[in-house]
């Protein structure tokens, strides 16, 4: 049964994409992607509010099953599909994957509030210089977190999981607020996940970006 998969481009249902690459898309029996422009009235009628509570993308609709919220949908079609990208109840890196794959949200709603005040907000409306530095403060310490623990070539010691999918999207977007040449780690990181072949499958049908208007948003004099 075809995986429909509701999207934004350059949305967290990116996470999804690029999960279903690493299965593979025949597992699911196809690919169909339903596109958005975030901000539109499209998000607010038709399918979307009844797979989401909260009219937001990703949401999905497989098997007889219908989702939203990234991290469930990511943990819940790796355990059913392709357990090695998780890590079980009693495997021993556990406790760190789940972590891991609800901070990733830590770190995204920050980035989600520096789009809404940076990306969103249009003349007259002004985005508070004090806010936004505070705001990628915060983010800059959830990068500083995650630079400190990333010792090998993936979160968990023993190799890829579904929590480098779920916190790697995010350093993609990371860059238009806080430059990733603080971060060694890290930049090395997310060339590692470039190199991977089924993220750059999900690259590609994705399409180069179009949200963001130019390479960085400074914070704004107050
Ligand atoms: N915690 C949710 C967040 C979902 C979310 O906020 N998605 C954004 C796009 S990345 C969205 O749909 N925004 C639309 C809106 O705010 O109206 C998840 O991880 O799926």
């Amino acid at each position: 049964m075809t995986l429909v998969l509701h999207h934004v481009q350059y949305g967290r249902s990116f996470r999804v994409l690029w999960l279903a690459e690493e299965i593979g898309i025949d597992r699911f029996g196809g690919l169909e992607v339903v596109e958005y422009r975030i901000g539109t009235p499209e998000m607010r009628e038709g399918a979307l509010p009844c797979l989401s509570p909260a009219a937001r993308i990703p949401a999905i609709a497989w098997d007889g099953l219908e989702m939203s919220e990234s991290g469930a949908i990511v943990q819940h079609l790796v355990e059913r599909l392709e357990p090695a990208l998780g890590r079980d109840a009693d495997h021993p890196e556990r406790a760190a994957y789940l972590q891991w794959i609800h901070y990733a949200e830590t770190q995204a709603s920050l980035v989600e509030q520096l789009n809404l005040m940076m990306v969103f907000l249009r003349p007259p409306a002004k985005p508070p210089a004090v806010v936004v530095k505070l705001t990628v403060a915060r983010l800059r310490q959830t990068l500083r977190g995650m630079e400190e623990r990333l010792t090998g070539d993936w979160l968990l010691p023993s190799g890829f999981s579904a929590a480098d999918i779920m916190m790697g999207f995010n350093l993609f977007a990371v860059p238009y607020y806080v430059k990733l040449d603080e971060f060694p780690r890290l930049t090395a990181y997310k060339a590692r996940i470039e190199a991977r072949d089924a993220y750059k499958r999900a690259a590609l049908r994705e399409g180069p970006q179009r949200f963001y208007d130019r390479d960085f948003y400074p914070v704004p004099d107050a």
